[in-house]
């Protein structure tokens, strides 16, 4: 494929997270714009639509791709309608960037799993964007340098300051634990084998029935053991922390510490207050890559496969919230497409 000159963007999804790469691709990417807005709500993908230049509104994805000034796709309507964009996109064989989650159980991304590979060449890079994140890919490269010895164990918090309505006890597996599951085959190479999740008493704070916080406990196939404190109803600030501990040392991120003040008898400093903000130079990164491989007529970063383990992991997990106990992880055989990610 000859290099593109700009990519013209079909961005599926209006909200919160659309409407931000809306924004994103015109102000912060070079070599994208966006040429269409999808959104199942006609007057939401307008208004979103009206702020890019020559740009249209779609209510139905697979008309938008179907338009002669489309490249490629960018999905971020919510996980149960992430399976149907992307097979509209296969059929066109457009490349995609698709947000988290891949699809919202293991089947579903199975299915598009088996799609991908009969169109015999990836095309989807998911939108795992930690990966991107300064912080996070210090950490990744300390670990493969050796120095540490052996990950033993990986610790990691991450606090919302309020969830949003209608949010389940689900959802704080397949919606935020998520991103510890991507992080930890990430970071330590290896695959999630079981999962426990375990249920503090919830928080005066919390949704009615809403079991928040939990407490995850991940085992991987080399042996290492993983926690998560996801708790998204923490009421002060938007964190996420890591430290792997290894034979010979650790290493820790997330503490936030890039300005400290010191005033009136006191010290401190602020702590974000969501993840566009917190994220908002890893989400930068993570597009402009997606952006520049595509037009290079590659295909780089978290791949379906590693959409599907993910799906897999959190099926487990919300099958252990919901009956308890430790809960093993079926993992399909990951095909040879999928070799070299
Ligand atoms: C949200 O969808 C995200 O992706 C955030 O990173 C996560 O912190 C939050 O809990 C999710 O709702």
């Amino acid at each position: 494929m000859a290099r593109l000159e700009t990519l013209k963007v079909a961005v599926v999804g209006a909200g919160k997270m659309g409407a931000d790469h809306v924004r994103r691709i015109e102000e912060a990417v070079s070599g994208a714009r966006v040429s269409a807005v999808v959104d199942v709500d006609a007057e939401r993908a307008k208004a979103v639509a009206a702020r890019v230049e020559g740009c249209t509104a779609h209510t139905d994805p697979a008309a938008a791709m179907a338009a002669a000034d489309v490249d490629a796709v960018l999905v971020a309507s919510p996980g149960p309608a992430h399976e149907a964009a992307l097979l509209a996109a296969f059929a066109r064989d457009l490349p995609v960037l698709c947000e988290k989650p891949l699809t919202p159980d293991a089947a579903s991304a199975l299915r598009v799993m088996e799609a991908e590979r009969q169109l015999g060449h990836r095309r989807v890079q998911v939108g795992f964007m930690r990966r991107y994140d300064a912080e996070y890919m210090k950490l990744k490269s300390l670990l493969s340098t050796g120095q540490l010895g052996r990950p033993l164990m990986l610790h990691n918090r991450h606090r919302n300051v309020a969830s949003p309505p209608g949010w389940t006890s689900e959802m704080l597996i397949n919606d935020s634990v998520v991103h510890e599951m991507d992080v930890t085959r990430w970071l330590l190479g290896q695959e999630i084998t079981a999962v426990t999740v375990l249920r503090p008493a919830p928080s005066a704070n919390a949704p009615q029935a809403v079991q928040d916080p939990q407490f995850v406990v991940l085992e991987t196939d080399g042996g290492a053991i993983v926690d998560v404190e996801i708790f998204v109803n923490c009421g002060f600030g938007y964190q996420v922390q890591a430290e792997v501990v290894c034979e010979r040392g650790t290493a820790r991120i997330g503490d936030g510490q890039a300005m400290v003040t010191t005033m009136a008898g006191r010290w401190g400093g602020t702590i974000a207050q969501d993840f566009t903000d917190r994220f908002a130079d890893a989400y930068d990164r993570e597009v402009q890559a997606w952006a520049d491989a595509t037009r290079r007529g590659q295909v780089t970063g978290p791949s379906v496969w590693d959409g599907y383990a993910v799906a897999a992991v959190c099926e487990a997990g919300v099958r252990s919230l919901a009956e308890g106990g430790r809960v093993e992880v079926e993992l399909a055989r990951r095909p040879a497409l999928y070799d070299v990610s």
